[in-house]
């Protein structure tokens, strides 16, 4: 591991020299390699060189206003070009040679599948346009692009962003074709792309609220080109969601999107050339759980946001990342909220950002949301960016109430075309007259707040009336590395309740800004003047660690009473919490929790699935910060679950016999119901209930889509079904022709409890683990590491980090996400603890790329 990593800090940041008012590209394909040929037409704005960025490549050509410079004329090294003393007005020429059948990274111009499959496509956010050609590749640099693509006819469909202007055969070559794509929207060049492959199309249309006739057009190969209805639906559900929403209106003509197997993300918002990650658009019944789909949706919703928050309007550095990631993930979430019950969308947001964004937070990975340094930035497309900062812009939107729209309204208008920064952002939403711009604390400031606090009551016999004080203080943990913690703005939604009659007698927004405070709910009017009830952080309305002072029987209280749906799942939360982690008696909850489930039963199927959830070992761990022994969570974890099964133990049947298959619909209903189904069949193989066996395989062999065949395989492999081995075969042999479903069988497998470690290894050395497609190593190595019993032993580190070092070479992006998994090493209990960190620092002489040198280098800071 190299020792000297070079870091990069916000406060250094200074505007860019030069600026690109026009670019010409010509990219020409050939069997072994690329050409580039580039016309930047730029132009001096501040003092200083000329930099061009660029990296992997050969520089064949180079001139200033039509004169060839000499090598003496600028200096060239492994990542930039730079010319100092360069004109002011500059048609800057440019030629490059490069291998895109070589580039396994997913970054700059890369090769994509194999055989009859391949194609060529591009990924440049943050900084893959430095690997195509020369640039000022950076975010603050807004250019008009034409592109022209060149390549062999077996490359039908060559696509840019903006609109195709030209297209042909090449004189010299009838083998060869061509086109040329305008974009007439500036932008930086993370946002380029290009194509060259060989697909299929579904087109539709959409008429914008300013009547903008759209051409939508979805590619993928000819075989998934039905699987791309849904994700079209979304689209056009997405444009009008944005217009009646936010009053953004889509501004180009055409809006593509590409689907492709081999991608590091989920997918990428290139300006009217979106590209995904097949199974980010990809959704069919029979192959797509409705999970999957539901996020092909969001997914679909995030990326056509980004077209006014991130490519309209921009980023200044990379250091305002969560200036486009947090504002748009919030805006798919409450697009998300209208498709569904909003209680569940709550639920599975707030449950990412625990499992995943609270241990970031919790240890040696933690930053803020606008980090103020780093060494490669491609380590920081984190949850705390995205995750955290869109929890920053909802906590903002609720305390603006009706300004947030008008504060977004001016930040369109007012910044549209620019690349500005997070004070940018603020300052907007508080030029309606009530200031927000002290939330800057949230963007800077790292670790997850911790609220803790107390109820006091006194009733006044005179006027029957009572006053409840709430005592609240917060508290963040200090980061190595940053200021001392200060107090933040925390909103806080409340809920006074009446114990006798359960219902609610007050409701208020408590601001908590310093680090202790009171809040009085006055003249209180309650049935035998009883003690009210309080419910804390409604909706979850600020990303913070409550610890409110509650006992047991008001939590049963919330869980039978509270209206919002997410309270009414937190308060279950907080009870197992509870019993996990503080060994307090589980009797209470496991009344309330039978009562609330079977009513949500019978009223809504989602929330009823949900209501049962036991933290992941993983999230229950982040609340461990020493001594953390995987096995004995795991057997506290099982032994809940198994209570959990027996006391409902009588009903499993009635309820699983009232949710027969039916014909496949996609409405929020029937969707609950396949969710409720699963897991009545889990619970009750759990319960030991022998027929539940069958119920398993008939739901396996009757399913109507993969929600069902799925919910029954895992069921069938985590209780040891006696024909699961059977069952995953018919499972290979029906689908082995869809990647994405194979990925499912490879997860399936790969998380399967009764599995070793080295049964996981031995899915790894199958034929067909692709080390090319990381759908294909997440659907191993993701599930893998969501055990921490099996990760956390030596022979589990040795897989993992075995991974881990291969991906360094060829996929560093990659190699580093996964890496990060490991972040919790040092909680464990000895002797893992030490085990874990030899083996770990053994890895370190053995790695070579930037990205995982980074996060390596930090996670043994620990
Ligand atoms: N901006 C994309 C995320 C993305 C980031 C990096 C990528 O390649 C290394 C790809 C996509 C989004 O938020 O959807
Ligand atoms: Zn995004």
């Amino acid at each position: 591991m190299s020792s000297s990593v070079n870091k990069i800090y916000l406060k250094d940041y200074t505007p860019p020299s030069f600026a690109v008012d026009s670019v010409h590209l010509n990219i020409k394909l050939f069997e072994d390699h690329a050409t580039v040929d580039s016309v930047l037409n730029m132009s001096r704005q501040h003092q200083g060189d000329l930099v061009l960025f660029g990296q992997n490549m050969s520089l064949t050509a180079i001139s200033i206003n039509d004169q060839p410079l000499q090598p003496s004329e600028y200096q060239l090294d492994d990542t930039q070009l730079v010319i100092a003393n360069a004109p002011d007005t500059a048609v800057v020429k440019i030629s490059v040679r490069h291998q895109p059948q070589k580039n396994t990274e997913l970054e700059g111009l890369y090769i994509a599948g194999e055989g009859d499959d391949v194609m060529f496509v591009t990924q440049c956010e943050p900084e893959g346009f430095r690997k195509i050609t020369y640039y000022p590749d950076r975010p603050d640099v807004l250019s008009v692009f034409t592109t022209r693509l060149e390549a062999d006819k077996k490359f039908p469909t060559l696509l840019a962003n903006g609109d195709l202007i030209e297209s042909g055969e090449v004189a010299e070559d009838s083998s060869r074709h061509y086109a040329v794509w305008h974009d007439t929207s500036k932008k930086p060049s993370y946002l380029f792309a290009c194509v060259f492959a060989d697909l299929a199309v579904l087109e539709d249309r959409y008429t914008t609220i300013e009547d903008r006739e759209v051409k939508l057009e979805i590619y993928a190969k000819a075989h998934d080109i039905d699987k791309c209805h849904v994700a079209m639906q979304a689209l056009k559900d997405s444009m009008q969601w944005d217009e009646e929403n936010y009053g953004r209106a889509y501004d180009l003509d055409r809006y593509m999107i590409v689907a492709v197997s081999q991608f590091n993300m989920g997918a990428m918002e290139n300006k009217g050339l979106n590209i995904f990650n097949t199974s980010c658009v990809l959704s069919s019944p029979e192959t797509t759980t409705d999970a999957r789909s539901f996020s092909v949706k969001s997914i679909i919703a995030h990326e056509y946001f980004h077209n006014w928050t991130g490519n309209r309007v921009t980023c200044r550095d990379w250091f305002q990342l969560c200036l486009k990631e947090g504002l748009t993930v919030f805006r798919d979430q409450s697009f998300s909220a209208d498709h569904q019950s909003p209680a569940v969308q709550r639920i599975d947001d707030v449950s990412m950002l625990r499992a995943h964004q609270f241990s970031e937070d919790a240890g040696p990975l933690a930053h803020p949301p606008r980090p103020s340094s780093f060494v490669e930035i491609n380590n920081f497309y984190t949850s705390t960016v995205y995750e955290k900062g869109a929890e920053v812009v909802r906590m903002l939107a609720n305390t603006l109430g009706e300004k947030y729209r008008q504060g977004t309204d001016t930040y369109f208008e007012r910044y549209d075309g620019q690349a500005v920064t997070v004070e940018d952002w603020l300052s907007a939403l508080s030029a309606q007259g009530k200031s927000v711009e002290h939330f800057i604390d949230w963007y800077t400031q790292p670790g997850t707040p911790e609220v803790s606090g107390h109820q006091n009551y006194q009733y006044d016999e005179q006027t029957q009336l009572g006053k409840l004080t709430v005592s609240l203080s917060q508290k963040t943990r200090q980061v190595e590395g940053y200021d001392a913690p200060k107090a933040l703005p925390i909103p806080i939604n409340a809920a006074v309740f009446d114990k006798r009659t359960g219902a609610i007698i007050e409701e208020r927004l408590l601001m908590l800004d310093e680090d202790s405070q009171q809040f009085v709910f006055d003249n209180l009017a309650t049935v035998d003047g009883a003690e009210p009830v309080l419910s804390l952080l409604r909706d979850f309305s600020a990303p913070v660690q409550m610890r409110f002072e509650h006992s047991d029987e008001d939590l049963a209280f919330l869980l039978a009473h509270e209206t919002n749906g997410f309270n009414q799942w937190q308060s279950a939360q907080a009870l197992v919490n509870q019993i996990l982690l503080n060994q307090k008696d589980p009797a209470i909850y496991l009344e309330a929790v039978k009562k609330a489930f079977l009513s949500l039963a019978q009223t809504d199927a989602m929330l009823a699935a949900r209501i049962l959830d036991i933290p992941a070992e993983r999230e229950l761990a982040t609340a461990v910060n020493t001594n953390y022994k995987p096995e004995q969570m795991k057997q506290k974890w099982q032994g809940l679950k198994q209570q959990l099964a027996d006391i409902l133990k009588a009903q499993w049947t009635q309820i699983y016999e009232q949710l027969p298959i039916t014909q496949y619909q996609d409405t929020p209903e029937a969707r609950g119901q396949r969710a409720l189904r699963n897991v009545v069949l889990d619970m009750a193989l759990t319960a030991g209930i022998d027929e539940a066996h069958d119920w398993a395989k008939a739901q396996y062999d009757n399913a109507r889509c993969m929600t069902e065949r799925l919910g029954a395989l895992s069921a069938m492999i985590n209780h040891q079904h006696p024909d699961k081995a059977e069952m995953l075969a018919d499972f290979y042999q029906r689908f082995n022709q869809e990647a994405l479903v194979m990925d499912l069988w490879f997860s399936v497998q790969a998380s399967d409890d009764n599995a070793s470690v080295a049964e996981v290894a031995a899915l790894i050395e199958r034929k067909d683990f692709d080390w090319g497609t990381p759908n294909r190593i997440r659907a191993v190595v993701g599930s893998f590491a969501a055990q921490p019993t099996k990760l956390w032993t030596p022979q589990g580190v040795q897989l993992y980090i075995s991974v881990v070092r291969k991906l360094d070479e060829t996929n560093p992006v990659l190699a580093s996400r996964l890496l990060q998994a490991l972040s919790r090493w040092y909680t464990l209990a000895e002797p893992m603890r030490e085990q874990a960190k030899q083996q770990l620092q053994q890895l370190s002489s053995q790695i070579k790329s930037k990205n995982v040198t980074e996060s390596l280098q930090t996670l043994l800071k620990a």
